[in-house]
């Protein structure tokens, strides 16, 4: 029988990518995300390729009682999760903290540190019933290091760090593997939405080297949920070969 994957944040960059490579190795998946149509695109690009079954769950993970309600929502087939991947995260604005914007930092604290620990609540206490399971967080390179005007987002960063050991601790005596990734520059929808739709801006993230791609990210997870029982990944930070520490490239 497969394991059952749930991915938030499904509906693009590394969420997208690793449904799309769990799907290949044999995963059934629970997609998550705000975005239904790309949610339902995305369920029949995999149905075409693959003998996984998906279900798709829309909501905002901000929202405890929709994301109590979503999970609530799973029938006996696919309560048994085995693996839960908290991806869905965003940096939202590019400013010091002096000039930052309020609203800017609530969306990020609410989905990075909030609704990972909401879901992360809701589905815990399955596995630890059910003695198994796998939990990774995407962290960044931002949990480990601050850069400028990336002192909210960083903060987040470092919470899902902390928050990851903590877990850790708690699941440890259940059996419970909990691992996090750490990327560096990754070209995904994530500067689009750092910049308010500023497709300019968003390009210019990624102008003059070699970022990682979501896929590499995706193949990293599948590296960590497929290492023996007596092995966990505690964290892996994984960088572009062009990119040293958070704001130091190597550039055309
Ligand atoms: P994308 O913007 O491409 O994907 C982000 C995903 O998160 C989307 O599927 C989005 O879905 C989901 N999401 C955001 N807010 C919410 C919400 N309130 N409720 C539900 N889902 C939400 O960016 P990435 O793929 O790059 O980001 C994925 C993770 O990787 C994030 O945690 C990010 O911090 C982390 N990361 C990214 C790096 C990068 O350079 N790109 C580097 C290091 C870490 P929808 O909008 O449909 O709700
Ligand atoms: C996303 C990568 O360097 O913008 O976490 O923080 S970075």
């Amino acid at each position: 029988m497969n394991k059952i994957a749930l991915i938030t944040g499904a509906t693009s960059g590394i969420g997208e990518a690793t449904a799309l490579l769990l799907a290949q190795n044999n995963y059934d998946l629970i997609l998550t995300g705000r975005r239904e149509e790309r949610l339902t695109v995305l369920k029949q690009q995999i149905l075409q390729k693959s003998n996984s079954r998906i279900h798709t769950l829309n909501f905002d993970i901000r929202s405890l009682d929709e994301t109590t309600e979503a999970i609530n929502s799973l029938t006996e087939q696919w309560k048994n999760i085995d693996v839960l991947i908290n991806n869905a995260g965003l940096a939202v604005g590019y400013n010091t903290v002096q000039d930052g914007v309020v609203d800017d930092w609530e969306r990020m604290i609410d989905t990075n540190m909030k609704g990972l620990l909401y879901i992360t609540r809701l589905i815990s206490p399955i596995m630890v019933g059910r003695s198994k399971g796998h939990i990774i967080n995407i962290s960044s390179i931002a949990g480990k290091e601050t850069y400028p005007f990336g002192n909210v987002y960083c903060a987040t960063k470092h919470a899902v760090q902390s928050v990851t050991k903590g877990m850790r601790i708690d699941m440890l005596k259940h059996g419970i593997k909990v691992s996090s990734v750490s990327p560096g520059a990754v070209d995904t929808e994530f500067s689009l939405v750092r910049f308010k739709g500023d497709e300019d801006k968003a390009k210019q993230v990624y102008k003059g080297f070699t970022p990682l791609f979501a896929n590499d990210i995706a193949e990293t997870i599948l590296f960590v949920l497929t290492r023996p029982p007596h092995v966990n990944i505690d964290d892996i930070l994984v960088m572009p070969t062009d990119q040293a520490f958070s704001r130091d490239f190597r550039k055309e």
